[in-house]
C-alpha cells in the first residue's frame, strides 16, 4: 500500500523532463496593471494596415489621445521597461502626459516593423515625386479618424508629437490635417533634408547617416550596422575616398535611397518638393502648432526654426504658431536637460519645459474643461544668462544687424578694416589632411561624443594652420544677439571647388573659478558648412573662379545668446570638418559624392579683410 502510495504522488508531480517552455507560450498576468495595452491593425485607404499600440489608462473616460507616428519600432517605444505602472512602459518624454490621464498612441509608419506597405525614406507628399494615393497626411488622417471612433475610452481629441523623423510625420499630418487634430508639437523635424536638416548642410553630406542608411533600409524591422574596420573614423573615412567610394565598399549601392541620394546631389525639384517649410508657408495654419528644436542639435538644426518662420505671418492673432528651443542636443527635450557636454544649465530645463509648458498647451486643446495655458508665443533658452527667455516673436524685433568684421592679424572687431592693414589672410587646404570635427580618434558610434560635440571645447582645432582664428578684445558690456547670424565671407581659393565652415564662439576668460574646468572654453555657439560650388545658385552648381574673392554669404543656425563681459567672441573659419561631412575635393567635379581620388587637391585659401573686400558675420544684436 504505501509503495502504491508514493507511486501515485510522484506521478502527480512534475515530471523532471517535462519540456520547460510551455507549449502553450507564457501569459504575463496583467491585473495589476494601471493600464491596458491594446495592439491594432488599424486600415488606411489603401487597404494597407498599420501595426497601432494603444495604452490606455485604467479606467480612463473622456481622456484626450497622444499620437506619434514612428519608424522606430511601435511596440519598442510603448516598452521602456516590463511594469505594470505606464508611466514605466511609456517614454521619459511622456510620463507628464500619463500623470495627465492621457490615452498613448504608437503606430509603425507604412513599411516599418509591424505594419504593412512599402517603406519610402521620409516618403513624400502626393504630388510630382509620389503619385500614389497615400503619403504621411492621408496615414495620419486614416488613423486619426479610427482612433476616434474605435476608443471608446477618449474624447474624440487627438495631439500629435514626437521628434526628428517622428516630428517630420508630425509636420506631415499637418498638411492636412484630420478635424480632430486639436493640437500639435513637432519636435526636431526633419523639414529640409538638404539645407540643414539630417543628410546634408548646404549641400555638404553628412557620412554619420549611413549607418542610419543600413540601420533602417536594410531590412523591415532593425537593419545592420556598417561594421567597423578601424577604431579610428577619421581614418576609415579617409582611407575610403569619397562617400560613394564608401558607400560602395560597405554595400549601400543596394539601397534604392542612397542612390536617389546621389542621383540629387544638388538642390534640384527632388529637394524643393520635399522641403516641408516651403509647403507650410502654403497651408492654411489650423491647428495651434508648437515648433520645438535644440539650440545644439546635431541633426535636425534647421527644420523648426524654419517653419515656425513660414507660418509665422499666417498667425496673425499670435495664437496658433508657437516657437520653443532649449539649450539641447537633438531630442534632449524628451530627456533630462540639466546639461550638455560640459554646459549646465538652471535645473532641468527639458523637464520644466514639459511639465510647464508643453503639457499645459496640450491641455487646453485636448482635456475637456482646461484652463487656458499662458503660452508664451516664443520661448527660448538664454545660453549666456542661462534662463528661459519669453517673447513675442522670433527673430527678437528689437535685434538690428550688426557687421562683427574680420580684421587683420586675427582680429574681430564691429570696426571695419582701414586701409594699410594687411588685407587677407590665407591657409592651405589639404584634403589628404581634413580638419577633424571632433578630437581623433573619430568614434560614430560613441553617442556622447555624438550628442554633445556641438558644443565641444573647440580649442582643439584653434592653432592648426588650415584653421583661421579671429578674436576680438575681451568684452567691457554684455554681446546680446537673437536671431540667425549670417556669414558675409570674401574669399579666394587657388581650387575649383571649396567648402567653407564658419563657427561663432564664445571665448570664456582665462579664469572661471566657480567652474575652472570652463576656463578659456571655446563654446561655438552657432556653425555652419557651406559648400562653395551653391555660391551662386542651390539648384545650380557652378565651378569657383580661382584666385578671385568672391563673396560668400550663408545663414548660421539661430541663437540667442550674451556674450558676458570678460569673454571674447571668436570666428574660426576652415575648409572642412571631417569625418562628419565628405570632403570637398577641391577641384570643381560633376559629382561629389564620385570623387576620385586624383581630384582631391591641395587649395590655398585666402579670407579677405580689406576696406573694399570686408568678411564680416552679421550678427542680430540687442
Ligand atoms: N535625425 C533622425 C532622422 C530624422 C529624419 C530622417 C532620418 C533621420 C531621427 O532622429 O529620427
Amino acid at each position: 500500500l504505501l509503495s502504491l502510495m508514493v507511486a501515485a504522488s510522484v506521478s502527480a508531480q512534475t515530471s523532471p523532463m517535462t519540456p520547460d517552455i510551455p507549449a502553450k507560450g507564457f501569459v504575463t498576468p496583467t491585473a495589476q496593471d494601471n493600464y491596458d495595452k491594446r495592439v491594432v491593425m488599424v486600415p488606411m485607404r489603401d487597404g494597407t494596415k498599420l501595426y497601432t499600440v494603444i495604452v490606455v489608462p485604467k479606467g480612463a473616460r473622456h481622456a484626450p489621445i497622444l499620437l506619434t507616428r514612428t519608424p522606430y519600432d511601435a511596440a519598442n517605444r510603448a516598452k521602456r521597461m516590463d511594469s505594470p505602472n505606464m508611466r514605466d512602459i511609456l517614454p521619459q518624454g511622456d510620463e507628464v502626459f500619463v500623470d495627465g490621464g492621457y490615452i498613448r498612441v504608437f503606430q509603425d509608419i507604412r513599411g516599418k516593423y509591424g505594419s504593412q506597405g512599402d517603406y519610402v525614406m521620409t516618403r513624400p507628399l502626393r504630388g510630382p515625386l509620389n503619385t500614389t494615393k497615400v503619403d504621411h497626411a492621408t496615414d495620419a488622417w486614416d488613423t486619426i479618424d479610427w482612433l476616434v471612433k474605435h476608443v471608446p475610452e477618449s474624447n474624440g481629441k487627438v495631439g500629435m508629437l514626437g521628434s526628428s523623423y517622428e516630428g517630420f510625420t508630425v509636420v506631415m499630418a499637418l498638411t492636412n490635417p484630420h478635424p480632430a487634430l486639436k493640437v500639435a508639437a513637432p519636435q526636431s523635424p526633419m523639414i529640409d533634408g538638404w539645407m540643414g536638416d539630417d543628410w546634408l548642410n548646404y549641400g555638404a553630406f553628412r557620412q554619420v547617416n549611413f549607418g542610419y542608411f543600413t540601420g533602417q533600409l536594410a531590412k523591415r524591422g532593425k537593419g545592420p550596422s556598417i561594421p567597423s574596420v578601424g577604431y579610428d573614423d577619421y581614418t576609415t573615412f579617409l582611407r575610403a575616398g569619397s562617400a560613394g567610394d564608401y558607400a560602395k565598399a560597405n554595400g549601400l549601392d543596394q539601397l534604392p535611397w542612397w542612390h536617389k541620394l546621389i542621383e540629387h546631389p544638388s538642390y534640384d525639384a527632388f529637394w524643393q518638393e520635399q522641403a516641408l517649410d516651403a509647403r507650410m508657408a502654403k497651408t492654411e495654419l489650423k491647428v495651434p502648432t508648437m515648433w520645438l528644436q535644440g539650440l545644439w542639435d546635431q541633426e535636425d538644426m534647421w527644420g523648426a526654426v524654419h517653419s515656425y518662420a513660414a507660418m509665422e505671418p499666417r498667425d496673425t492673432g499670435n495664437t496658433l504658431n508657437y516657437l520653443v528651443m532649449g539649450p539641447w542636443r537633438h531630442s534632449q527635450v524628451n530627456y533630462d536637460g540639466s546639461s550638455l557636454g560640459a554646459l549646465k544649465f538652471d535645473g532641468d530645463t527639458a523637464l520644466q519645459f514639459r511639465r510647464d509648458v508643453l503639457k499645459p498647451f496640450f491641455d487646453q486643446y485636448l482635456v475637456d474643461g482646461a484652463p487656458k495655458a499662458q503660452t508664451p508665443p516664443v520661448l527660448i533658452y538664454n545660453t549666456g544668462e542661462n534662463q528661459w527667455d519669453k517673447l513675442q516673436q522670433w527673430p527678437r524685433s528689437v535685434a538690428q544687424p550688426k557687421p562683427l568684421y574680420l580684421r587683420a592679424g586675427g582680429k574681430l572687431s564691429f570696426e571695419a578694416p582701414q586701409a594699410g592693414e594687411a588685407t587677407f589672410e590665407a591657409y592651405v587646404s589639404d584634403p589628404a589632411k581634413p580638419v577633424p570635427f571632433v578630437p581623433r580618434p573619430v568614434r560614430f558610434a560613441d553617442r556622447d561624443m555624438w550628442t554633445s560635440w556641438l558644443v565641444k571645447d573647440q580649442r582643439f582645432v584653434d592653432g592648426r594652420p588650415d584653421v583661421l582664428t579671429f578674436v576680438s578684445e575681451p568684452l567691457t558690456a554684455p554681446l546680446r544677439i537673437g536671431g540667425a547670424p549670417q556669414v558675409n565671407l570674401q574669399a579666394a581659393t587657388s581650387g575649383s571647388d571649396s567648402d567653407w565652415v564658419v563657427k561663432l564662439i564664445d571665448v570664456y576668460p582665462d579664469q572661471t573659478p566657480s567652474t575652472p574646468e570652463m576656463g578659456g572654453y571655446e563654446l561655438s555657439v552657432s556653425m555652419a558648412i557651406f559648400r562653395g560650388r551653391y555660391r551662386e545658385s542651390f539648384s545650380d552648381p557652378k565651378a569657383i573662379a580661382s584666385n578671385q574673392v568672391l563673396d560668400y554669404t550663408f545663414g548660421l543656425p539661430t541663437a540667442n545668446h550674451v556674450f558676458q563681459p570678460g569673454h571674447r567672441v571668436m570666428v574660426q573659419v576652415q575648409s572642412s570638418l571631417f569625418p562628419l561631412y565628405d570632403r570637398n575635393p577641391q577641384t570643381f567635379v560633376p559629382n561629389i559624392y564620385l570623387a576620385k581620388p586624383g581630384d582631391y587637391q591641395k587649395a590655398t585659401q585666402q579670407i579677405w579683410h580689406a576696406p573694399q573686400q570686408a568678411s564680416f558675420i552679421s550678427l542680430p544684436v540687442y
